[in-house]
């Protein structure tokens, strides 16, 4: 494979209109969007009027993966050529509107720089200047080379030898792979690096009984953001999204917006409110103070008969004090006697009282003094945020959520709170990110907008199946008896968790490199990217061979030149993508997966519609995701390629068992244990199980969609009145922290475990204290409505209106201080580290961006790769700045890794 990939641009690609490789209908499509006048008509702008003749070709609905939301589409494909894609108004996915990333999906397909044989390195030296040398090899060799240095390496040095990698890109087909490298090869290793959920997943579980949550857009008139664009340009739904939420905002609802930097968010809200990174839980729990202690404007009756809050504390132990009989918590009662929660008929939610010789408090009560600290004035020098503003909105968002005021929904009476505060990545990437979330989301809570009706409501908290009469595709959160709080359902696959259980009942010894057993509250298994660097320090076994599937594991983490040693060091990598990204420059092996448009998946989503926010409006919805065109090739997709390793290795029944049970097939609906599994077949197994006989694959391929409405109670949890509370006061932390220590100690190997606490508090984070005033400055990155990660930069379409974009790939800076720095938009600059790593790029400025920061897209472009020659050296990586590969950037209760890194601004003569 040669170096000199061929680049594409839009228009060269129309001047170039021969396209005949790509075939008529491909160069209509392109001409179709040329200025106009550019062009006389020729053979390809008559293939213009062939692709936009209303009869020609077919519509096939099939489903979008130009970014993790899968919508659903339909793609119109004349003589075997993809010319359009729109979205399909029959599927509550996406809802009949494709994005432009969803559009841009042609210019993937037929992009000449797509991988479509496997290949082969020749050249064993790695490194981002060494050109790997690709042969191409038969699918046969690439399937023997995997088998073979995998097995190898398990042999030689048991399970932990083999790590797995995959993300997003591919969600459905990264659960194929983490299954297929478990049952095939009993590999232990795995990573990730979802630096965006994690804190906000664990508190969306404690408090919705689902892993993922929204604010009720369509019943909603009030929404903080914190660190996020959902609805306007990223997050789980985009296209379910925007379109309520729009609405609403034509209606009323007022958006605010906590960000360091102005993005899709903060440009459409009423009030945009810049702070400096990472000081979100000084700023949240001062809203909490005024709510609080200024306003009363919180919800009594909720924080009283939903939420831990009247739970007696011991002042000298600090935790909850236990029934000795029931094992149930205590609670004080009207009567003055203190009894099991669940057999108290008035608890008292504030005061203090003598139990059993012991000195106690509620713990809404501690809650209340804990938060005297956080007076707006306080969080000012911390954050920047006038404390004015801070009353303002803590005003404006308490009396927005009518507390004690009621609404009925199909006949049942429902508490209605139309006032939600949410979040995601931005609150993520920062040290202390467990208790920032915590902080951020109690204010749903104070407010009792928890699970009400125009609040904050999981996606998928319950599910009563599928049909009405087949239950085999449902859930609901159990409840954790000794405090009467909820647990929750599992993010991908829905099946029943608890980290109640985890924290009370489980052994913290670690087992793998994630180090998940010591974080017993953590999803993310980020400590592997310490410990694969640094074996001794928690006495783990570093991975020999690793498996990429579906990423882009050098720029996903921190600085790139560490990650490009992690991966010199492992004797054998492979990798499964559509293109060479820079990652490849380390590979041995490549293995392509067809393009999203030439393959069959038995189910766009997992089961448990992690992709889809959920609410009364959006039935469950079973999508068809099916080829539209012959894979080029004959390139596979994740779920052949993995079938193939499972049979070659003799594996078949043990690799479609697992899947059976992950997609809850019935028995009687298998497909045979003993053949390689085949993807069709498999669908009708999972659509017979949970659905019935009629609505197999066949039926789906040709009515795209199944879909059967959500009730009530599958959305609002307590509408059938059920037991179930919210924790205020976390106990469970202060258990987990001696049981961490403990294990820690028993190891000897370090651990922090000063954020197990069981109230919220702001501490500061990396980069926070300002050391030397030359490093002034802190990079945010930031996600827009056309890019997905760092992928899309090669996509024709896609670069060209980043390039439009003033500040699609610059740095972009507050303007009053870069005048103060004598710099201007245009200047060349350099941004260094105290550490002298460093970035380059080019300014512009604007108003829209915090006076202490500057701001990028994506973070991770800025592509080396000669492979993708479209995205090559387009924008700036700012996460080549951050350390990656210490623990002191490591959140150790949730797993989140700091981003923030103090820089100076150099300007390059
Ligand atoms: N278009 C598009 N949609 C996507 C994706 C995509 O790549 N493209 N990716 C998907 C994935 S994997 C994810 S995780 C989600 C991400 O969805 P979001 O979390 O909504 O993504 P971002 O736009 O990166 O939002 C982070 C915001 O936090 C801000 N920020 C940075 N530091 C701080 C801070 O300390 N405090 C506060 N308050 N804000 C801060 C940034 O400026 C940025 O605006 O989107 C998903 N959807
Ligand atoms: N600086 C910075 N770092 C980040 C983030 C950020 O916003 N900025 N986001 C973080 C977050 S929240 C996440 S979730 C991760 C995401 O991290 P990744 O999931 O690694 O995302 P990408 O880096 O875009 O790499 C995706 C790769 O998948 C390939 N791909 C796309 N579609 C397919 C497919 O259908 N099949 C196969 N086999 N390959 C495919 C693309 O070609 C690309 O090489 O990154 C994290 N790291
Ligand atoms: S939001 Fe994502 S899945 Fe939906 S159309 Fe856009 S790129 Fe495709
Ligand atoms: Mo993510």
């Amino acid at each position: 494979m040669s170096k000199e990939s061929v680049s594409i641009s839009r228009r060269g690609f129309v001047a170039g209109a021969g396209a005949a490789a790509l075939g008529a209908g491909m160069a209509g499509t392109i001409a179709g969007c040329a200025p106009k006048g550019e062009k006389k008509p020729d053979e390809a702008s008559l293939s213009v009027q062939q692709a936009y003749d209303p009869e020609a070709g077919e519509w096939i609905p099939t489903t979008c993966n130009m970014c993790f939301n899968n919508c659903s589409i339909k793609a119109r494909v004349i003589d075997g050529v993809v010319v359009e894609l729109t979205g399909n108004p029959d599927s509550s996915i996406g809802r009949g509107h494709i994005c432009g990333k969803g559009a841009a999906g042609i210019m993937q397909l037929y992009d000449p720089n797509r991988v479509t044989k496997p290949l082969k390195r020749t050249n064993p030296k790695k490194g981002f200047d060494e050109d790997p040398g690709w042969e191409e090899i038969s699918w046969d060799e690439a399937y023997e080379l995997v088998d073979k240095h995998v097995k190898e390496a398990i042999e030689r040095s048991g399970p932990h030898a083999v790590t797995g990698m995959s993300m997003v890109a591919s969600q459905i087909g990264s659960l194929v792979r983490h299954t297929a490298l478990g049952v095939i090869y009993g590999n232990a290793e795995g990573s990730c690096s979802d630096i965006c959920g994690a804190g906000v997943h664990q508190l969306e579980y404690f408090f919705t009984g689902t892993g993922n949550a929204r604010p009720d857009y369509t019943n909603c008139n009030y929404v903080i953001q914190f660190g996020t664009n959902a609805g306007t340009a990223t997050r789980h739904g985009f296209n379910m999204t925007v379109e309520p939420f729009a609405e609403r905002r034509k209606n009323g609802l007022r958006h605010v917006v906590f960000d360091p930097h102005m993005g899709a968010a903060g440009e459409k809200a009423d009030l945009w409110v810049p702070l400096r990174p990472g000081t979100d839980a000084a700023v949240a729990l001062a809203i909490a103070y005024v709510l609080v202690h200024e306003e009363n404007l919180i919800d009594r009756e909720f924080l009283t008969n939903r939420t831990n809050g009247p739970s007696l504390v011991d002042l000298e132990t600090k935790r909850i004090v236990f029934d000795e009989k029931t094992g149930h918590s205590l609670y004080m009662d009207a009567d003055g006697a203190a009894k099991p929660y669940d057999q108290c008929s008035a608890p008292q939610l504030e005061g203090s009282f003598e139990v059993d010789g012991k000195q106690c408090s509620t713990g809404f009560t501690l809650y209340k003094e804990h938060l005297r600290t956080y007076t707006p004035e306080y969080q000012e020098g911390i954050t920047t945020v006038p404390a004015a503003t801070v009353r303002q909105i803590a005003k404006e968002l308490g009396e927005a959520a009518c507390i004690g005021q009621t609404t009925q929904i199909d006949g049942v009476t429902l508490p209605y709170r139309p006032a939600a505060v949410d979040a995601f990545s931005g609150i993520t990437r920062h040290k202390h990110a467990f208790l920032t979330c915590w902080a951020v989301f109690s204010l749903n809570n104070l407010i009792g907008a928890t699970n009400a009706v125009g609040g904050f409501c999981g996606f998928d908290p319950i599910c009563n199946g599928w049909t009405d009469s087949n239950p085999n595709m449902s859930w609901r959160p159990g409840l954790w008896e000794p405090e009467g709080l909820i647990d929750c359902a599992g993010l991908l696959l829905a099946f029943p968790n608890s980290y109640y259980k985890k924290v009370y009942e489980s052994d913290y010894t670690p087992t793998t490199m994630g180090m998940m057993e010591l974080q017993p509250i953590s999803e993310d298994n980020h400590f592997e990217h310490i410990a694969q660097a640094h074996p001794d320090l928690y006495h783990t076994q570093a991975a020999e061979v690793a498996l990429c599937y579906a990423c882009n594991p050098i720029k996903w983490w921190g600085n790139y030149d560490e990650q490009a040693e992690i991966f010199k060091g492992y004797q054998y990598v492979v990798g499964i993508d559509m293109f060479l990204n820079e990652s490849s420059y380390f590979y041995d092996v490549f293995l392509p997966e067809c393009c999203y448009l030439e393959r069959t998946e038995p189910l766009p989503h997992a089961s448990g519609n992690h992709r889809v926010i959920g609410g009364l409006e959006n039935p469950w919805t079973v999508p068809v995701w099916q080829k539209v065109v012959e894979p080029k090739d004959g390139a596979p997709s994740s779920w052949e390629l993995f079938s193939e390793l499972a049979s070659r290795a003799g594996k078949n029944a043990e690799f479609i068992a697992t899947l059976n049970g992950m997609f809850r097939v019935k028995d009687e609906y298998s497909v045979p244990l003993d053949q390689k599994l085949d993807v069709e077949a498999f669908a009708d197994s999972i659509l017979k199980s949970n659905i019935d006989e009629k609505h197999d694959f066949a039926w789906l391929k040709e009515h795209a969609v199944y879909d059967h409405p959500r009730t009530v109670d599958e959305v609002y949890i307590w509408a059938n009145g059920d037991p179930g509370r919210v924790p205020l006061y976390f106990d469970f932390m202060l258990e987990a922290k001696g049981k961490v220590e403990a294990k820690a100690a028993e190891l000897g190997i370090p651990w922090e475990t000063e954020d197990y606490q069981a109230l919220p508090d702001w501490k500061p984070g990396c980069g926070h204290e300002v050391v030397d005033h030359a490093f002034d400055i802190l990079p945010v990155y930031y996600t827009d409505a056309i890019n997905t990660d760092s992928w899309l930069m090669e996509n024709p379409y896609i670069n060209e209106i980043n390039e439009a974009n003033p500040y699609g790939y610059t740095i972009e800076i507050n303007a009053a201080t870069a005048a103060a720095k004598g710099l201007a938009t245009g200047d060349k600059v350099r941004l260094v580290t105290t550490e002298g790593v460093s970035v380059e790029g080019v300014l512009a400025t604007s108003e829209g961006v915090h006076a202490e920061c500057v701001a990028v897209i994506g973070g991770h472009w800025g592509s080396k790769s000669a492979y993708m020659p479209n995205a090559k050296d387009k924008g700036v990586p700012v996460v080549h700045l951050v350390p990656g590969q210490t623990p002191d950037r490591m959140d150790h209760v949730c797993s989140a890794f700091d981003q923030c890194v103090r820089i100076k601004i150099e300007k390059i003569a």
